[in-house]
């Protein structure tokens, strides 16, 4: 290229992952995103970045790419998929009625996707059955905000975690979770250290790092804790008599719901001991600025919705909210998940945070639509949705930006509906979704990088996501496919928007309508931003709603001024109690299933699991068990572990972890058919929903446990181009590399050499290889004109997770080179690793630094995490490992680790189990 056709520009955008929403620098080099950084400007990052934001620019690869439509399988224009789909959801509206169609979103779309689709679906079409994936993510936390301020209102912004003397983190796992705010915790205690903090988390997760107590209670016990709490402030007169009277109602009842839980029956219930229990109590009640910040361990749950409220009992009896330094704080998960809340993407709302079951309400969101129709009552939630497509009282479904078919509970359940459904639409920009294998049609969508709008993040700050790049092939963006069946449905006037800064003015307007002013109806309002031109939309800077007359330049925190959103503008406890586990883990189900992330994926790895570095903090899904279980379950090294649950079963191997409960056991939620088709967790998760928020139990279920012995372990590295039969063994697991990707298989049942030849087709490249003793042990290479296309390294029987141990850069290096020299094929033939390449599992992704080399440097003499990044630089970019390099520091000084805490489990009389129905 020469040098006048060179083009470099710098934009600035936000993170696709997580609700923290950093600010990202993105340079665009001849057109392709060549680098990121973290925005100096931006107030959530403040310059820094994650791992999973670091490594951005990864990501976004051609291969993977949806670019095409199709319909029943044949490419089609996406004209004619839209044509298609206008027509099939108008038939069936005709002969079945509004009710018979639905939307599935996702808290990944943007603002402006969201809210034309919302408004499709609900002024238009005329059903609410508009639901999404935040239903599985914060649905209960909406609702337990609503009971207590009459709002969905997140009443803390960021600077309240600096400012804040405590910290409780209730079921949150931030250190891996929402990095940048845990990176926030930290440099808080550093500068401070009398800030404390409390970690409630069954695990030991790597959060408990920064914890000065950490609370590992029994799985959903979080009520008692909380109840127990209140009881304690009440008893131990640390009340806000006050704000209590003057800001709140109801606080007598729920008082009395809560007198029952003195601290030794909460310490009973919890598991936990009194100490412990009694610890946190006083810290909490001696000092006001406390956050408390939760996430998924709290909403995933049956009584989420409860769980949250007794959290917010807590800060209203002390009066802990609307100033610095406190405040319940719901922690969202994904980019936009406020955003969809927002435009009331939700069955059960309506828009601009107004109420599906308010009448006023109805009228004034029609009239501002000038539409047709408005739905009167709720429609289905995620669960009962899909429920209602597998009966075919649904019949068609459009699902955008999600992959239900593994994120949703009870897997087999879903494949099912989806399979039996008359039309499934789903749009999506990445090859690698499970959901796409059940489409009747493909719309090809933009994605990160490409695509225009705005996002909201937890503390309700808006910011700009920027296209920068062309979109690639027949790629639409989400706003412009739904308009375009919304055209073809005949509501063209309504949907004739030409970009998306003439539906972000629409938006912002409609939540000033009939708002504002001194005495606003409604917290939700951004009319400040409903004028801005064009330009001004490009070059908006991040701000925090409400912004209106009144605060034109936005607002840092809510109830400061002490009036809610409620009828009588005051707060009002909600009376909760802890209710006994529906099924309970004993007699044929004995251990209880948790599940959720790791550090270096997102999700369903659609995106993540193509980047090497990101994969090689951990390659392949695990089953952590604590060493008693272990011990007790009779596991060796060579077995794999079947999960079994009522609903359905994995297989996985498992890792010794002392930081988890004995009784219980975590998986992770990413690893899905194209992945790992064995171990999508939510094959084991039952349907079980929080009765008020519709929120999946997706964090507990009970199980059993069966080693599954394994007789070989096969590691296949191999180029796109030659990528072998995935048709192999019980158990495969596959992760990105740099030049191809690797797999890593586990057979019950040896094969030969010949029969893992076979995988491959025939003329694909010539074989070397070299036989061991046994059959199943064999080193092979794929060779063509001199470069390796595939290596297959098989032993007969092996130690759980061989893949740390396998030089995998070294293989990725051979699978990159040119010609390889026999000497070198040789070399790895004969197993002969050169010593650079004993790394062991990469801890630090940023500067690839691997356990082994740094266990080396422990032992030459003791180091601090900040030494050690002196002497390697692990830990000093993104800061994502530092947990790790702590973990590392204590293992090699000799303590081990054990979970603290924990009350020896006195409680084991055996409950006859309810009938649960065997599926
Ligand atoms: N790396 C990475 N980061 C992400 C994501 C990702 O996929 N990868 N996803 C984003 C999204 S959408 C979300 S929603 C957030 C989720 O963020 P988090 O909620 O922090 O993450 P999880 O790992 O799902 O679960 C948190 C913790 O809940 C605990 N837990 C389980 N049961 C209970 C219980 O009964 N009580 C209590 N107190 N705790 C319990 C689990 O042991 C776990 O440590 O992460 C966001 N950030
Ligand atoms: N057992 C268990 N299950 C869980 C959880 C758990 O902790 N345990 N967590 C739950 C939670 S909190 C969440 S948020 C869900 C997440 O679950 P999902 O939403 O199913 O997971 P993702 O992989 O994020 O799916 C997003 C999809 O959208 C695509 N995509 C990305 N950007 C765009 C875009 O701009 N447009 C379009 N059209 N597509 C796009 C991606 O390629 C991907 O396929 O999982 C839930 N399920
Ligand atoms: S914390 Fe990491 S994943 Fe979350 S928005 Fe920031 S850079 Fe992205
Ligand atoms: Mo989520």
């Amino acid at each position: 290229m020469s040098q006048e056709q060179f083009t470099q520009h710098t934009q600035c955008t936000t993170c696709p992952y997580c609700g923290v929403g950093c600010g990202v620098d993105i340079t665009v080099t001849n057109g392709e995103v060549s680098g990121v950084k973290g925005s100096s400007e931006h107030p959530a990052n403040l310059g820094k970045l994650c791992v999973k934001g670091t490594h951005l620019a990864d990501t976004t690869l051609p291969q993977d790419r949806v670019l095409t439509a199709s319909v029943a399988g044949t490419d089609v224009s996406v004209d004619e998929a839209l044509d298609e789909v206008a027509s099939r959801f108008a038939n069936i509206i005709a002969e079945h009625g509004p009710d018979a169609v639905a939307f599935y979103v996702s808290g990944q779309i943007l603002t402006e996707d969201y809210y034309v689709a919302n408004k499709l679906m609900k002024g238009f079409i005329g059903s609410a059955n508009i639901d999404t994936n935040s239903r599985l993510c914060m649905s209960s936390a909406v609702a337990g905000y609503k009971r207590a301020f009459g709002s969905d209102t997140v009443p803390c912004c960021y600077e309240d975690l600096s400012e804040a003397k405590l910290l409780v983190l209730v079921g949150s796992n931030a250190a891996w979770t929402h990095p940048i705010l845990y990176q926030r915790m930290q440099a808080a205690k550093q500068a401070d250290p009398s800030v404390q903090v409390i970690v409630i988390d069954p695990r030991q997760n790597a959060t408990c790092d920064l914890a000065d107590i950490h609370l590992p209670i029994k799985a959903g016990t979080d009520i008692a804790l909380f109840n127990g709490l209140l009881c304690y402030l009440a008893e131990q007169e640390y009340l806000d008599h006050d704000y209590i009277a003057q800001r709140t109602e109801q606080f007598t009842t729920a008082l009395q719901a809560a007198t029952e839980y003195d601290v030794d029956s909460v310490a009973h219930t919890c598991g936990v001991t009194a100490t412990a229990i009694r610890d946190f109590y006083e810290r909490f009640a001696v000092t006001p600025k406390t956050v408390t910040f939760y996430s998924q361990g709290v909403n995933q749950s049956s009584q989420g919705v409860d769980k949250c409220n007794a959290i917010i009992n807590c800060h209203l009896a002390t009066g802990r909210l609307g100033q610095p330094g406190m405040g319940p704080f719901s922690i969202t998960g994904q980019p936009n998940a406020m955003g969809g809340r927002e435009v009331g993407g939700l069955a059960n709302m309506l828009a601009a945070h107004m109420d599906i079951d308010n009448a006023q309400h109805r009228q004034w969101v029609q009239t501002f639509w000038d539409a047709p129709t408005i739905p009167t009552k709720m429609g289905l939630k995620a669960v009962d949705l899909f429920a209602n497509i597998a009966t075919g009282k649904v019949k068609a479904v459009w699902v955008m930006a999600t992959n239900p078919v593994v994120s949703l509970p009870n897997r087999n359940q879903i494949e099912e509906a989806l399979a039996a459904c008359d039309c499934v639409v789903v749009s999506e920009c990445y090859t690698r979704n499970d959901t796409l294998a059940f489409a009747d049609i493909v719309l090809p969508a933009t994605t990160w990088s490409e695509k225009n709008g705005t996002v909201t993040n937890s503390e309700r700050c808006i910011s700009r996501q920027r296209g920068v790049v062309v979109p690639p092939g027949q790629t639409r963006h989400d706003w412009e496919l739904i308009c375009g069946v919304a055209q073809r449905m005949g509501y063209a006037d309504a949907f004739a928007y030409t970009n998306v800064a003439q539906i972000f003015a629409e938006h912002a307007a409609l939540s000033g309508y009939h708002n504002g002013g001194d005495d606003p109806l409604r917290d939700f309002d951004i009319s400040g931003l409903s004028d801005l031109s064009e330009t001004q939309y490009d070059q908006l800077s991040p701000i925090r709603w409400p912004v209106n007359t009144t605060h034109p330049y936005g607002t840092q925190r809510m109830f400061a001024d002490g009036r809610f959103f409620t009828p009588s503008g005051k707060a009002q406890f909600v009376p909760v109690a802890h209710k006994a586990l529906v099924e309970p883990p004993q007699n044929d189900y004995p251990f209880i299933l948790n599940s959720g992330r790791l550090r270096d994926q997102w999700h369903t790895m659609t995106r993540t699991s193509r980047s090497a570095t990101l994969a090689n903090h951990q390659q392949a899904p695990n089953v952590a068990l604590n060493p008693q279980d272990i011990k007790d379950l009779n596991l060796t090294s060579s077995d794999w572990v079947i999960i079994r649950s009522r609903y359905g079963h994995i297989t996985v191997p498992f890792t010794a972890d002392p930081g988890i409960r004995p009784g219980s056991c975590f998986v992770p939620i990413h690893w899905t058919q194209q992945t790992a088709p064995s171990a999508n967790v939510s094959r084991c998760y039952s349907s079980r929903v929080d009765p008020i928020s519709g929120q999946p139990e997706s964090k507990f279920v009970s199980v059993k446990l069966t080693p599954l012995p394994m007789q070989q372990a096969l590691q296949i590295v191999y180029r796109p181009s030659a990528q072998p039969q995935l048709t192999l063994g019980e158990y495969w697991a596959r992760f990105g590399l740099m030049h191809g990707e690797a797999l890593s298989v586990s057979l019950s049942q040896p094969i030969s050499l010949s029969e893992c030849q076979n995988q491959w087709q025939e003329g694909a490249g010539n074989w070397v290889s070299i036989q061991g003793a046994a059959t199943s042990e064999f080193t092979a290479i794929l060779l063509k004109d001199g470069h390796i296309q595939a290596m297959c390294i098989s032993q007969s029987c092996q130690p759980t997770l061989t893949n740390s141990d396998l030089p995998w850069a070294w293989l990725d290096e051979l699978l990159g080179a040119g010609n390889v020299a026999p000497a070198t094929y040789g070399a790895l033939l004969s197993r002969d690793i050169p010593d650079v390449h004993r790394q062991g599992r990469l801890v630090c992704s940023c500067f690839r630094v691997g356990e082994n080399t740094i266990n080396a440097v422990l032992q030459e003499q003791p180091h601090t995490v900040s030494s050690l990044g002196e002497k390697l630089q692990c830990g000093t970019n993104c800061g994502s490992c530092k947990p790790e390099l702590q973990q590392l520091i204590e293992q090699s000084a000799g303590s081990a680790r054990t979970l603290p805490n924990v009350l020896p489990d006195t409680d084991m009389t055996v409950i006859p189990v309810k009938q649960i129905e065997d599926k």
